[in-house]
């Protein structure tokens, strides 16, 4: 039984975020993640060139904004938006949205086998219905990715296309991963899309970044399929953003929570945590006072000592915590949260 439940946090230790993930996917792929019901991701991918045959170093832009809503049962729908989009050529638009509906039929993200996902879309550049059915097998440290593409109207030209991608990421450690992709028309007279990329987690956030390399510009079903005549730098990051955060917009301030000392002990000083800081940074007290904090913060706070001497747990806003001290010394404290909030209890 042990061993099981043992075996069971080593699983929820390395188990991936619940958020669209780069580290399991490649830049040109659509992937088969979908927002957990209640996340909107946001990602944006921002690519460019640098010309400098004049000597005057112009650099051109490529972003493309995702926005996605997840809806439960798999399902999510979503927008991308690209700002400089070359796809549709005649005549011309500059930009590109494409809105889109995923349904991810198999699988969930980060977790191990296939797992495939269908993305019906609609590009208002191109005035085409495209749609990708999305392939992810991830086994261990390797995901493979493939997907299966058609347009009724791809690049605004009357003709039914299909285009194929294909590409995979391996995750070098839990924060690291590396990933490569290749998509193509079926049709020799449109250039492949290709793309490299350095992948992060950032330590203790939701968030993955990516360093990237790659012909494509827009991240869009077309954009994603058609390459450019240069080779473009830049990056992803994706932010999945938890409705349930912006609660405090919608609802007053919390009750009060008391926690540490049960009441009684004399309270000889109080302090503010305010503004991310300790309002008083020294207050003096003599053995057996306490000091009680109160959290004014919208954020959460905790007195953690830096020595022997338990602290706080996680005081949320308007909570506050009392601790006795017992014997005479200097107790030096910080905020786990935010380590630069610092403050010092002198015990005579
Ligand atoms: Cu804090």
């Amino acid at each position: 039984m042990k061993r099981v439940s043992l075996a069971l946090l080593a699983l929820a230790a390395t188990a991936p975020l619940q958020a669209q993930s780069l580290l399991y996917r490649p830049p040109n792929l659509g992937g088969t993640w979908v927002p957990e019901p209640g996340v909107v991701q946001f990602n944006f991918v921002h690519r460019f060139y640098v010309a400098d045959a004049t000597g005057a170093h112009k650099v051109t832009n490529f972003p493309t904004f995702t926005f996605a809503v997840g809806l439960g049962h798999d399902i999510a729908i979503g927008t991308h938006y690209g700002t400089n989009s070359f796809v549709v050529q005649t005549p011309y638009r500059p930009n590109e949205t494409e809105v889109f509906a995923r349904w991810r039929a198999i699988g969930g993200e980060g977790k191990q086998g296939i797992a495939v996902s269908v993305t019906p879309a609609y590009n208002f550049a191109a005035h085409s219905a495209d749609g990708e059915v999305g392939v992810d097998y991830t086994i261990g440290r390797l995901t493979l990715s493939g997907a299966v593409r058609g347009m009724t109207k791809a690049f605004g030209i009357d003709t039914a296309r299909a285009a194929f991608a294909g590409g995979a990421a391996a995750r070098l450690t839990d924060y690291i991963a590396v990933s490569a992709d290749v998509g193509s028309f079926v049709s020799p007279t449109v250039r492949a899309a290709w793309s490299v990329a350095l992948n992060v987690l950032i330590p203790g956030s939701p968030h993955t970044f990516s360093f990237q390399a790659s012909n494509a510009t827009t991240s869009t079903i077309e954009g994603n399929s058609i390459g450019f005549g240069k080779m473009l730098y830049g990056f992803e990051f994706t932010i999945p953003l938890h409705l349930k955060r912006f609660a405090p917009w919608f609802h007053g301030s919390p009750k009060p929570v008391a926690l540490g000392a049960p009441a009684g002990a004399a309270i000889a000083a109080e302090i503010d945590m305010a503004a991310m800081k300790f309002a008083r940074e020294t207050v003096t007290i003599s053995a057996g006072q306490a000091v009680r904090w109160t959290n004014r913060d919208p954020v959460e706070h905790s007195v953690t000592f830096d020595g022997a001497e338990p602290g706080s747990p996680i005081i949320p806003r308007n909570g506050s915590y009392v601790h006795r001290f017992e014997q005479p010394g200097t107790y030096t404290y910080h905020c786990t949260p935010h380590p630069f909030m610092k403050g010092v209890v002198v015990v005579k």
